[in-house]
């Protein structure tokens, strides 16, 4: 029996994924990597640091950088990016994940956060959610980043819920693996040939409803 939810932020809730792939587009054209939407979708989820690996990894620049030069650009992306989060307000919550997230709580369901990024609170709060969203799962705390399930396992346990207990809520392939790997329901939004490997594929966060949930698991 589900219990609870367990959601990602960047792309599920908050429609920052456009301003994270703008931020790294910007730095992609200044290494000289082509940037494609394959490229983008790749980075989804992943932590700041992995994400710029897989670019570089992407040129074939994987070897051209010390890491503290390394360090210097994942730091100059996420200037930019808080740059482009500046306007932020309750207009780029998602369409319908407001009231989808006030019926979880009106209907007891427990809620947490698996976010890898280490801007949600920021972001959270500009959106006017932090209220619902009391148990995070910090990422700095991770050994592990998405695919890894570790971000999933313990978006769980800080509910007190067992994996079986918890659907979780993903934009990314990247995360889709997370929650699968924790044992968990996976809801993957989005591309559904990208997001393949989720147990429900919704298309747009619109269509994300404990109905159109419970109707996809009977
Ligand atoms: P930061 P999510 C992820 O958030 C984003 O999807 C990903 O693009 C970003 O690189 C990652 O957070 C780290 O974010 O640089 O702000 O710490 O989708 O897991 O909510
Ligand atoms: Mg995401």
């Amino acid at each position: 029996q589900i219990k609870g939810f367990v959601f990602d932020l960047d792309g599920v809730i908050a429609s920052t994924s456009i301003y994270h792939a703008k931020a790294w587009h910007q730095l992609a054209d200044e290494l000289g990597v082509t940037w494609t939407d394959e490229l983008g979708d790749q980075l989804k989820g992943v932590s700041r640091m992995d994400s710029l690996e897989l670019i570089l990894k992407a040129g074939g620049k994987e070897n051209d950088y010390t890491q503290e030069e390394k360090v210097k650009y994942a730091t100059k992306k996420n200037e930019n990016y808080v740059n482009l989060l500046s306007n932020l307000t309750d207009d780029d919550i998602l369409p319908g994940m407001k009231d989808f997230i006030e019926d979880l709580a009106a209907h007891n369901y427990l809620i947490s956060l698996a976010s890898a990024s280490k801007n949600a609170p920021k972001v959270l709060e500009a959106l006017n959610l932090d209220k619902y969203f009391k148990e995070r799962v910090d990422p700095a705390t991770l050994k592990h980043g998405k695919p890894d399930p570790e971000i999933y396992v313990r978006g769980a346990e800080i509910l007190n819920l067992k994996p079986e207990e918890c659907i979780g809520v993903e934009d990314a392939a990247a995360g889709v693996q997370s929650i699968n790997a924790a044992n968990e329901t996976s809801i993957g939004i989005g591309d559904p040939e990208v997001l393949k490997a989720a147990d429900i594929n919704f298309n747009d966060t619109s269509e994300v409803t404990l109905e159109n949930i419970k109707k996809a698991m009977a």
